[in-house]
This record gives structure tokens, C-alpha cells and sequence, in this order.
């Protein structure tokens, strides 16, 4: 397993349209492991192969809902000063060639926020729900109705594969604010 570096604009690797995966074999394994990584590490929900450099059409996502029985967990990770919170189920999916069937006709708008767009958040219109047809790390093909977060982060992540980052769904004054933002908060670190 290892923790891969993540892709962020202007990178022009990030508009590269994926190609579908073919041959389901450890290779692949290990992209998924190491995706799942970098994606916690990174404490993102969602994450395409693309984002590490690999053109291949894989996905996978973790919204961690918080696990309602579960004990608060005493933390001290952030600098000193102990407090509790409720420890995260982990949640891993997989989708491998996925695709968007029947996208609903009413829109949500929720607040999107991409590890390769780090630190900008804006509102995003997408359809509600949609059904999505994949397949796991065996082939198998799996399709189900999504929801909630889980519709509005797989089609953020649909859009990875063809090259497209959510900034690209705002107007081109709030696009580009956006990327002077992200511009000048670089400069500062
Ligand atoms: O971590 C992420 N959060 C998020 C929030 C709202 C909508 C989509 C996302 S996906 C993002 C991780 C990422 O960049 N995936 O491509
Ligand atoms: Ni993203």
C-alpha cells in the first residue's frame, strides 16, 4: 500500500478522458488499495484514478457516515488539547467502468469542495438521484439507485473520467475567482 500523490490544477493530466479498465488483475488490486490511501489520508469521500495520474475509468468513495452506536473516541491528533468525537465507519465502494443511467429530472445543489481543486468550495447543481451500472474488482457488474451525498459525489467523481473538475459547472466569474483564490492562498503558503 502506498499513499500516491494527488494531481491539482493547472495540472493538464486532469483533463485527460479515462479509458475503461479491461483487465481485472492485481495491478488493479493495488491502484484501488493505494487509492483508498490517499484518499483518507487526504480526508477526501470520493476519489478517481485519474487524480493519481492513471488514466483508467476506477472510482472509489468513502462517505463515512458516523456510526451512531459507536463510543465517542478520545483524540489528541491535532496539536495538544484532547477532545472526543464519534469514531468513523468505514464505508469503502469501489466502481470500476461506471456509468449514470436515468439521471433524475430535479435538481440538488450541494456544496462541493475537490482534492485537486484544494481549498476552494462552491455550490454545485447535479440531479438528485441516478442510477449507476459498475463493476467490482472481480467484473462483476453491480447497478443500484443513488441518493443524497452518494449520487452528488459519484457524479463528481463521473466527471473526473471525462476530464472535467466541478469548477467547470460555475460561471466563469465564479470559476475564475475560484482559481485566483486558489492562486493567491499557494503564494501564501
Ligand atoms: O472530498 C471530496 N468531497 C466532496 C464534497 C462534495 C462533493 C464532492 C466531493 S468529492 C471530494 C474528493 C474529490 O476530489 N473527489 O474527486
Ligand atoms: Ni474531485
Amino acid at each position: 500500500m502506498a499513499i500516491r500523490e494527488i494531481l491539482e490544477v493547472p495540472d493538464s493530466r486532469l483533463k485527460t478522458v479515462s479509458t475503461p479498465v479491461e483487465k481485472f488483475d492485481d495491478e488493479l488490486k493495488v491502484l484501488v488499495e493505494d487509492m483508498f490511501e490517499t484518499m483518507y489520508d487526504a480526508n477526501g469521500i470520493g476519489l478517481a484514478a485519474i487524480q493519481v495520474g492513471v488514466p483508467l475509468r476506477v472510482l472509489v468513495i468513502d462517505l463515512q457516515p458516523e456510526d451512531p452506536d459507536a463510543e465517542p473516541e478520545e483524540c489528541t491528533a491535532h496539536g495538544g488539547h484532547s477532545h472526543t468525537h464519534q469514531p468513523l465507519k468505514k464505508e469503502p465502494r469501489i466502481f470500476i467502468n461506471p456509468e449514470i443511467l436515468d439521471p433524475a429530472d430535479e435538481f440538488n445543489v450541494y456544496q462541493e469542495g475537490c482534492l485537486s481543486v484544494p481549498d476552494i468550495y462552491a455550490d454545485v447543481e447535479r440531479p438528485k438521484t441516478c442510477r449507476v451500472r459498475w463493476k467490482d474488482l472481480e467484473g462483476t457488474v453491480h447497478l443500484e439507485e443513488m441518493e443524497g451525498l452518494m449520487a452528488t459525489c459519484i457524479q463528481h467523481e463521473m466527471d473526473h473520467l471525462e476530464g472535467i473538475l466541478f469548477i467547470e459547472h460555475l460561471s466563469r466569474l465564479k470559476r475564475n475567482m475560484a482559481l485566483k483564490k486558489l492562486e493567491k492562498l499557494r503564494k501564501a503558503a
